[in-house]
């Protein structure tokens, strides 16, 4: 039977991209009456420095933001990585099945380590191990993610494979990526041609899910683009990365396809654009904001959703878990 899992950092606050990209998703396959394990993967965002205070309160805050996005956590399974310790065994086996070069191949790696690789953590190296552990620990056979993930996906495949293979058995499931919708690749409001991002270092490169309505109109009025109007196909968009953006934004927050708005927007310059965009991305955000602000005002609840998800989570990968320290060979005697 298909299995959904997927995960966000609490590396920063969730942005524009994080929602489009995963959570709205993510309640809708939960909508779908599909088996749903959500995680708040703590022990992938301390492969780059994280203040301890900064991570427990952004811990909780993307917590809120799942609750907020309609993850309801009798339906789903809702905690943060750190509670299953499976996560973290199964990760040290897959550290031991893949390769090292399949590492220094990822472009996320390369990005995030930039020129000085030797100098970034053993961590940041091996995240595509604890990622495919997060996934094969639930045997999850669907793993809706943005387009910025695929390559990840791809070695979680490969780690499956190899397992399998290295070991006779056909124990893992080869996981699909479900990537879906009209905002796969949300770019940022600066640069059309980079993701955006919660660790940029430009806040006007993003919408975070905790901006309140005037922030947002300001970045979406301030956001680059270019003198021409918008045109009548989406062909016509070809060589405007911003101008792509905006309308991709546009679709995904409507839920509609972007040739629809290019259909509805044909020929109108964005000062026209931009403040309907606005309007629109206040209309449905600031619902969550409110609802997250709601949520936070009570950590002791989200802990206990949290713990109690954890709970859940553990009673399906566990038994994983021991059925792979079997296949390994590893003596279990209690
Ligand atoms: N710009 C984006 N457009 C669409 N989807 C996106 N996702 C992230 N950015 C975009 C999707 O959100 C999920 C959670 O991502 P993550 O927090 O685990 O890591 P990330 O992809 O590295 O996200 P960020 O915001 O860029 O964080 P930092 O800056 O810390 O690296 C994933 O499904 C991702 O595809």
């Amino acid at each position: 039977t298909p299995r959904i899992f997927s995960g966000i950092q609490p590396s920063g606050g969730m942005t524009l991209g994080n929602y489009l990209g995963a959570l709205k998703r993510f309640a809708e396959l939960q909508d779908r009456g599909q088996e749903t394990v959500y995680c708040v993967v703590d022990l992938h965002a301390i492969t780059v420095w994280q203040d301890p205070e900064r991570l427990t309160h952004q811990t909780r805050e993307i917590a809120a933001a799942f609750l907020a996005s309609g993850i309801d956590p009798k339906r789903s399974i809702l905690f943060n990585q750190s509670q299953v310790s499976a996560h973290a065994e199964l990760a040290w086996i897959f550290n031991c099945v893949a390769r090292i070069g399949w590492m220094y191949r990822m472009t996320q790696f390369k990005d995030k380590a930039g020129k000085n690789a030797e100098n970034s953590s053993l961590g940041l190296l091996a995240y595509p191990s604890l990622m495919a552990a997060d996934i094969l620990a639930y045997r999850a056979t669907h793993v809706p993610v943005g387009e910025d993930q695929k390559q990840h996906l791809e070695l979680t495949r490969d780690i499956a494979i190899k397992f399998n293979h290295d070991y006779g058995v056909n124990f893992f499931p080869v996981t699909e990526p479900l990537i879906e919708g009209a905002a796969t690749r949300v770019m940022s409001l600066r640069d059309g041609t980079k993701k955006m991002s919660k660790s940029d270092p430009s806040d006007q490169s993003r919408i975070n899910l905790t901006d309140d309505a005037d922030a947002i109109a300001q970045k979406i009025r301030k956001a680059k683009t270019d003198p021409e109007p918008l045109p009548d196909t989406l062909d016509g968009l070809k060589d405007r990365p911003e101008a792509r953006n905006l309308v991709n934004i546009y679709a995904g927050l409507a839920g509609v396809a972007p040739e629809a708005v290019v259909a509805e927007f044909a020929g109108a310059q964005f000062g026209t654009f931009k403040p309907r965009l606005a309007e629109l991305a206040v209309e449905k955000l600031a619902p969550i904001t409110a609802e997250m602000n709601r949520l936070m005002q009570d950590p002791g609840e989200i802990d206990r959703i949290l713990g109690d998800g954890a709970d859940r989570a553990d009673a399906i990968a566990r038994p994983v878990l021991e059925d792979v320290y079997r296949i390994t060979g590893m003596v279990r005697s209690r």
